[in-house]
């Protein structure tokens, strides 16, 4: 818990009366710095051009999209942002992006620095602000990913490769036909045959298992267009370690939280640049890629009177779906006002019979249901986290690879094949979610006639017994 003694109030008392004093207004951003994003299929439309980047600013609500995994902003306010222990939960600025519900967060990490040299450029020490995701052993630091122009006049394939041996696509859809790849016009220091974007990747934690409904789960804390709006106007800013949405709402961000390159908290009294970056590497099938939206930012007034939930338990993500007798690693941290308490043990336990949790934190399952895995503070049961997931036979294992059901050929002209298919329902839909096609009972000798289908890109929601897939099919 936080304490203040008497002076400190004090001190932070005449300290607020000159903040109001010198400040009048709430502060919004002043200044929109650089603007470099990844490919997306905004870009180079006006959510994604330097007149986007500027909306962002004062009082209004803008739209900025950042595309891909990589692509950044970084702006200003008027004065530098600072890090008040008398800010509500230690929130010093909320940054606001445009998810519509808690399936539909696009995370992006928040940087933040100080103008050590005191030139009023952002060419000092990046500090990142340590979300809830980012001691998971599936985050990488050091991600770097290189996206290659594909050159073409219209919407294409954007292809990428990164520093972890893995390549893909940011797919090119029907809804926007302009090229993504950032152009000369509007993004001059972009190269225009390649360029390499790095930062911290955290695990995307998505589900395409419904066509109609994909979803991107919402981080805990510490990222951009990851919470919903509240009220706008409230002076109090949300409570990152609550569930619901307090005040502003929208994701708040505390300075504490600010960690160097060894991931070691760093104490900074202020910041006067902010950097929001695309935290996540993901396609959401007929949507497109993965990409975060700012709306606007606001600096938070100190209020030492706010008090609120300052404990959070913040565990891993496991799949959907689980297999028994198959080990799990776990994770979770225990944290106070956002930073881990290195010295709380957090406990484990489990609604299933034969379940077994090993030192390692390993987990095991021997009989299927749904386990709901609690996670809770050993010093105080009453600060907890659950997390809940389906625990299925080991025969079914097999049905989790997704190569199983190969479409060829693909790109595909009067007829589509899905190899290993056998008993399977598939559904197609177009570009815009609409179902063009159901066919039931499907085997591999099957030809999936798509003749009369306009060209373009499908995606196919195949089911088979026990799980769905989704598959990207190109009708030429
Ligand atoms: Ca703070
Ligand atoms: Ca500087
Ligand atoms: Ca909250
Ligand atoms: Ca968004």
């Amino acid at each position: 818990m936080f304490t203040h003694t008497k002076t400190m109030k004090k001190t932070s008392f005449f300290l607020f009366l000159l903040l109001v004093g010198f400040k009048v207004n709430a502060q919004y951003i002043s200044e929109v710095i650089e603007y470099t994003p990844a490919p997306g299929q905004f870009i180079n439309t006006s959510y994604g051009n330097p007149e986007a980047a500027q909306s962002i600013t004062g009082t209004a609500t803008g739209l900025v999209s950042l595309g891909a995994f990589g692509g950044y902003i970084v702006f200003k306010f008027q004065n530098p942002v600072e890090n008040n222990p008398d800010n509500p939960y230690g929130i010093d600025f909320t940054v606001f992006g445009n998810p519509a519900s808690v399936n539909s967060a696009e995370p992006a990490s928040v940087f933040v620095m100080k103008d050590k040299n005191n030139n009023g450029l952002p060419d000092d020490t990046w500090y990142e602000l340590a979300g809830s995701d980012y001691f998971f052993s599936s985050s990488i630091k050091n991600y770097e990913i290189s996206y290659t122009n594909p050159n073409q006049s219209v919407a294409a394939d954007v292809p990428w490769t990164d520093n972890q041996n893995s390549s893909g696509f940011v797919y090119a859809n029907d809804f926007h036909t302009q090229p993504y790849y950032p152009n000369s016009e509007n993004f001059p220091a972009v190269n225009q045959s390649e360029y390499t974007l790095s930062g911290t990747k955290i695990e995307a934690a998505i589900d395409l298992s419904d066509a109609a409904n994909i979803k991107s789960y919402r981080r805990a804390f510490g990222y951009a267009d990851n919470h919903t709006r509240g009220n706008i106007n409230s002076p109090l800013p949300d409570n990152p370690y609550t569930e619901d949405i307090e005040g502003t709402g929208g994701d708040a961000f505390d300075i504490s939280w600010a960690v160097d390159e060894n991931g070691n908290y760093v104490d900074l009294n202020e910041a006067d640049f902010i950097k929001v970056q695309c935290a996540v590497n993901a396609n959401l099938a007929w949507l497109g890629e993965l990409s975060t939206e700012i709306t606007r930012a606001l600096d938070v007034a100190p209020d030492a009177s706010v008090n609120g939930t300052e404990d959070m338990v913040v565990i891993k993500d496991l799949p959907k779906k689980i297999l028994t007798n198959t080990p799990y690693q776990l994770e979770a941290f225990a944290f106070h006002l956002g930073k881990i308490i290195p010295t709380e043990n957090i406990i484990w336990t489990t609604n299933l019979a034969g379940t077994v949790i090993n030192e390692n934190n390993i987990l095991n399952v021997s009989e299927v249901g749904t386990l709901v895995l609690t996670a809770s503070f050993e010093s105080n049961p009453d600060i907890f986290a659950n997390f809940v997931t389906e625990v299925t036979e080991q025969a079914d294992i097999e049905h989790l690879k997704q190569d199983k059901y190969k479409i060829y050929p693909n790109p595909a002209v009067s007829y589509f094949q899905i190899k290993n298919s056998k008993n399977l329902n598939v559904e197609m839909y177009n570009s815009y979610g609409k179902c063009v096609k159901k066919i039931l009972d499907c085997s591999e000798t099957d030809k999936i006639n798509i003749e009369t289908l306009s060209k373009g890109i499908y995606f196919l929601k195949i089911e088979d017994k026990n799980n769905s897939f989704i598959k990207k099919v190109i009708k030429n």
